[in-house]
């Protein structure tokens, strides 16, 4: 039996990390763990420009713990105004590494996103000459689709027509939580890869709804039944290099989680590797752990693997993590996975 596992340190590559205090409060939980992250830009008001990102990325390294060995890889957030000159120059600078898409209203503070997707093809084009991945929150919105079938929708209308139109455009599907997500990812070469979530792999729609509603495992896309849970453990712990790591680590303060119309995200920056181990093993796939966390994301985003390492390590005793991380702005609950964990990081 295998209980210790050392992996090149891993890239979460899709993190949301806010600002001010709370940016404060959740940064070391990643920078701990994590070597790079691609920063999520939907921030009030969102990082839109060049001038956004390279002014948000001074405010994540202002509060970056000394002596941390963490690179925010930042983004900008697509509207339907996004300059194409503006979004190659901050690629050009090094400075972004991804552009995120948000159809209008689909998530967390995605109201300034995308309504009309003719109105910015001049970006993509641009893109897709230059390389640059376009991150895709994949649901529709249409207030006539079942929440439960907004990504398998999102899939037919939207996204395989945008591949078709522009197939040398480079697309991370973010965040998949359907087993139509998983086999639409499998059709494309090259060019197409997905996120899959830390929570997305150990929660189905009964932990949210059975037996009490639990806010803090509401998340969009909202989790599914077993069958799209199981599909994605099978997808994740494949060995694809199109399958990588992105938790999609959303911290909201417990007032805003626990409330008649709560918030949506799960935050698991705190234990994500641990619990990434503990499915890993349970799927007897823990050798191909390093891969998911630590070099396909790299390889797709075209960034060399990481040279330093992390150590996991299993012991008798279950893991234990304090049930909410105090930030400057209040107490974030830290995501628990309803069983013992028995892998912890080394410190
Ligand atoms: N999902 N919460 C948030 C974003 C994500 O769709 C996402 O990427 C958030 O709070 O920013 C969430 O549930
Ligand atoms: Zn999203
Ligand atoms: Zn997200």
């Amino acid at each position: 039996m295998t209980d210790i596992l050392t992996i090149p340190r891993p890239d979460d590559m899709h993190l949301h990390l806010r600002d001010g205090a709370v940016l404060a409060g959740v940064l070391p939980e990643t920078a701990r763990h994590f070597g790079r992250a691609i920063i999520m830009p939907n921030l009030v008001p969102p990082i839109v420009t060049m001038a956004d990102a390279q002014a948000y990325r001074a405010r994540i390294m202002a509060v970056l713990p000394k002596g941390a060995d963490f690179t925010p890889l930042m983004t900008l957030y697509l509207t339907e105004g996004t300059d194409a000159g503006d979004v190659a120059a901050a690629h050009g600078a090094g400075l972004i590494h991804a552009v995120k898409l948000y159809p209008a209203g689909a998530t967390t503070n995605s109201h300034g996103g995308v309504r009309d997707f003719t109105r910015v093809l001049p970006v993509l084009e641009k893109m897709a000459e230059i390389g640059l991945p376009l991150c895709i929150h994949g649901e529709v919105t249409d207030p006539d689709v079942d929440i439960f079938d907004r990504e398998a929708v999102f899939i037919d209308t939207v996204l395989d027509p945008l591949r078709q139109r522009l197939p040398s455009l480079r697309v991370v599907m973010e965040h998949i939580t359907t087993s139509q997500g998983v086999n639409y990812a499998r059709t494309g070469g090259d060019n197409l890869a997905a996120t899959i979530t830390t929570h997305h792999l150990i929660i189905n729609r009964n932990h949210i709804l059975a037996g009490g509603i639990k806010p803090h495992y509401y998340c969009l896309p909202v989790a599914k039944r077993e069958s799209h849970r199981l599909a994605l453990r099978e997808a994740a712990t494949s060995g694809e290099a199109r399958f990588f790591l992105g938790t999609d680590s959303a911290p909201h303060i417990d007032a805003l989680k626990e409330q008649a119309c709560g918030c949506a995200g799960c935050f698991t920056a705190t234990n994500t590797m641990p619990l990434l181990a503990h499915v890993f093993e349970e799927m007897g796939a823990l050798d191909r752990l390093a891969g998911f966390t630590s070099r396909f994301g790299a390889g797709f985003y075209g960034l060399p693997v990481s040279g330093k390492t992390l150590t996991l390590t299993k012991s008798a005793a279950p893991a234990i993590w304090p049930e909410k991380l105090d930030t400057g702005a209040g107490p974030v609950t830290i995501f628990h996975p309803g069983f013992p964990v028995f892998w912890q990081v080394n410190s």
